[in-house]
């Protein structure tokens, strides 16, 4: 039998050949343990980032709005579900990283504890948010682990719709009177931080990148995605007539990119330690809608059950 040595050479091989490590390979413990850390976190910011959304779903300005918004919101539980399983295949139950979120213990993404005030911000969400969730998803379709990079692939091309129909809200709205103007470049002002916020920390207080370089699970670090991410939207913001509120923003034709201002990293600590303005309500409506969904989950085990046994008596 191959002792550890031999098992973890192996596994260094398969990644350097470019080959996805599968759940039944062998893996290190820490490999399985940041998967099921980063896999569970990814699904839970898919979740909890319904509510921003839906809180919009009963007063979308049009039934076509309603149909769209009603949609894209459906298609992010869809993600939290593939990711979920991906996340299952790695040993852990649905039932324990639920409660890991719902304890405080997993973090789900900071975007996701900021208030939605007006409908200009279904058009700043779909653009930057999902915008930013593409550019690290793209990354991550290419990631070692395959359940996860195989559900990558189907989520980005939902992504990309969403993004598409969030630059469309705003086409209408910065074209539109004066008001509607005023409130997308509001919604840009107030979503334009927190989006870069998404990323992570700098790379330089990033605890994790080194190591999930390394093993491939992140192709890119936080600082080289944020760039990509300011260098493509900067353009888009401008076709739109809107101002990027940041007065450091300048194209450095030397790099070829754009250099922007620091980030508030006071302000990204605190909201992700639980402290910005909606975490306690994203957990509070988490915990009851779960609950409320219990006897569902209940029926769907009981069912399973006398599926199974009725298939045990059959064979017999
Ligand atoms: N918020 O060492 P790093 C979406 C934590 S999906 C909260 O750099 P890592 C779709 C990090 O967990 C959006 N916490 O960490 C949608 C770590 O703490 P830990 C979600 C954050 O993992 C759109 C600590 O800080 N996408 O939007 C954040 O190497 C619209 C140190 O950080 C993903 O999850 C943050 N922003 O890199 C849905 C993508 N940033 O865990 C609805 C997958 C960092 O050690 C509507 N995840 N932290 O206790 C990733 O690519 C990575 O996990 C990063 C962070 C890049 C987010």
């Amino acid at each position: 039998m191959e002792n550890t040595i031999q098992l973890e050479e192996l596994f260094d091989a398969k990644l350097e050949r470019g080959e996805f490590i599968e759940p039944k390979d062998w893996m290190p413990e820490k490999y399985r343990k940041t998967l099921i850390r980063q896999i569970s976190q990814h699904a839970h910011s898919e979740v909890i980032g319904m509510q921003p959304e839906g809180n919009w779903i009963t007063r979308a300005p049009s039934l076509r709005r309603k149909a769209v918004l009603l949609a894209k919101v459906q298609d992010e539980g869809g993600h939290g579900l593939y990711l979920y399983s991906a996340c299952e295949t790695l040993g852990i139950s649905r039932d324990e990283v639920i409660q890991q979120l719902q304890s405080g213990k997993a973090k789900y993404s900071s975007i996701f504890n900021y208030p939605t005030l007006t409908w200009a911000d279904m058009g700043a969400i779909g653009w930057l948010v999902d915008g930013a969730a593409i550019m690290n998803q793209v990354m991550l379709q290419r990631t070692s682990y395959g359940p996860y990079s195989r559900a990558m692939v189907r989520i980005c091309k939902e992504e990309s719709f969403h993004q598409r129909q969030g630059y469309e809200i705003m086409c209408v709205l910065a074209k539109g009177s004066p008001e509607q103007k005023a409130m997308a470049q509001d919604a840009l002002n107030r979503w334009w931080w927190p989006t870069l916020m998404m990323f992570g920390p700098k790379d330089a207080e990033s605890s994790n990148s080194a190591e999930s370089i390394k093993w491939k699970i992140k192709r890119e670090t936080n600082d080289e995605l944020r760039q990509k991410f300011v260098d493509r939207t900067v353009p888009q913001a401008e076709h739109l007539g809107l101002t990027v509120p940041d007065k450091d923003l300048k194209w450095n034709a030397e790099r070829n990119s754009y250099d922007f201002g620091e980030i508030d990293w006071e302000e990204f600590w605190n909201v992700v330690q639980g402290n910005g303005p909606c975490n306690k309500v994203r957990i509070e409506n988490h915990v009851r809608a779960h609950e409320e969904g219990k006897w569902v989950r209940e029926a769907a085990a009981a069912y399973a059950a006398k599926k199974a046994k009725a298939a045990q008596v059959q064979v017999a």
